[in-house]
């Protein structure tokens, strides 16, 4: 029997990700897409088939966390086997500009999604894509039994999630997890996160069409991996014999400043005259590290981060780089994801 998975925020760097590698494996997906005025599915256009294709299965439906009717009649209409809930305002500067609008989408919704599956009476398994920010002020090296200390209204919304998410597991006997994620990325990353606003300006700069880059805060140390990577573990923590919560990570860390230096050096051009301060981008509290110990998964799963930050950026930097001289599309990424299938 073909599995079924259905897939909020299919169409963000981690749900294009698991799409794919959920149809590597065989997988019926089906993923949740927000109705815009333009088309917001360039991640995942590659995959697509037209659905009146007797080979299709990749399959897309309308629909928004913040509308829990609709939740419901989508799921009791797949009945899908897994479900990944990846959706979320994800930004965490953005999150301290529209507190109200993370808080509903990025901490109800989670319940909007567990609660739909309960409705709909579907016999699934649940995945929360929690996140380090959880642990916020708490001091690095962080694990599965470290405090939450949120710093921001989004970490705030994910602790919520979190504990939604477990609530559900005990109170109902739910298979339901989640995966504490720290920082993950890749050429598919969103333009505004520090890693691609960084590798995209060093190909810009070094194409000659630009000569600045903004940013804030250098000091902000981050446990940076590679997302291609970070799918596979969350797949994984679906196939485990009992539900329980993991951390990804890489169990190194290294500073914005010094993912800067690694971009910069890999085209053979000095951040120092290129890079400016600009305070719009501070946040009015700061994360200053966050470094994961993701032995759990390891032990358990068998699942091992093999990208740290530095590899990241040069892969990173390569792929804008060819981006941008070949007018092409960014998505196809340097290094084989074959081990991973
Ligand atoms: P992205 O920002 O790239 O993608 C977010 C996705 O959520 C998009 O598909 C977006 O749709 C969708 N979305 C946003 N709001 C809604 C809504 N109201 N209803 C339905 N869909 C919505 O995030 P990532 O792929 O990087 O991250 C995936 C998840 O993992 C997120 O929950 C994030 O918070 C979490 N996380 C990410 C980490 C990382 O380092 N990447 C680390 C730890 C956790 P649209 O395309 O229409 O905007
Ligand atoms: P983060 O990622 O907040 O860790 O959340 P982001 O890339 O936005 O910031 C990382 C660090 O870089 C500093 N920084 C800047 N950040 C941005 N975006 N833009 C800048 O110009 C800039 N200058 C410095 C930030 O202050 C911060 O310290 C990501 C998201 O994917 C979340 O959804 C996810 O949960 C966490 O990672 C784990």
């Amino acid at each position: 029997m073909t599995k079924k998975a259905f897939i909020t925020g299919i169409t963000g760097q981690d749900g294009s990700y698991l799409a794919e590698l959920l149809l590597r494996k065989g997988y019926e997906v089906h993923g949740l897409i927000r109705r815009a005025s333009t088309f917001n599915t360039s991640r995942i256009d590659h995959l697509y088939v037209d659905s009146h294709n007797p080979d299709a299965r990749l399959f897309l439906h309308y629909g928004d966390l913040s509308d829990g009717a609709r939740l419901v009649s989508l799921l009791a209409g797949i009945r899908p086997d897994e479900v990944y809930n990846l959706a979320a305002q994800s930004h965490v500067r953005v999150s301290f500009d529209e507190p109200e609008h993370t808080g509903d989408t990025t901490g109800v919704g989670s319940i909007r999604m567990l609660e739909a599956v309960r409705m709909a009476g579907v016999d699934c398994r649940f995945y929360q894509a929690s996140s380090s920010e959880m642990f916020g002020a708490t001091p690095p090296p962080q694990d599965e039994e470290t405090p939450f200390y949120p710093r921001s209204p989004y970490g705030a919304a994910k602790v919520y999630s979190y504990w939604v998410t477990k609530n559900y597991r005990e109170a109902y006997g739910m298979f339901a997890v989640n995966g504490i994620l720290f920082n993950h990325e890749s050429p598919r990353r969103g333009e505004t996160f520090v890693t691609r606003k960084i590798t995209r300006a060093v190909a810009a700069i070094k194409a000659g069409v630009q000569d600045d880059l903004w940013l804030g805060n250098l000091d902000a140390v981050r446990d940076w991996g590679y997302a291609a990577e970070y799918v596979e573990g969350m797949w994984r923590m679906l196939q485990a014999d009992e539900p329980d919560d993991y951390v990804l990570a890489t169990g190194t860390g290294i500073s914005v400043r010094d993912f800067l230096e690694a971009s910069f050096e890999h085209v053979g051009l000095n951040w120092q005259d290129h890079v400016k301060f600009d305070e719009r981008y501070l946040r009015p509290t700061e994360v200053d590290a966050l470094i994961g110990d993701a032995s759990k998964a390891k032990r358990h799963l068998d699942w091992e981060a093999t990208v740290d930050g530095t590899a990241l950026a040069r892969l990173m930097v390569d792929a804008d780089v060819q981006a941008l001289t070949h007018a092409g599309r960014p998505w196809i990424d340097a290094v084989s994801l074959e081990s991973w299938s």
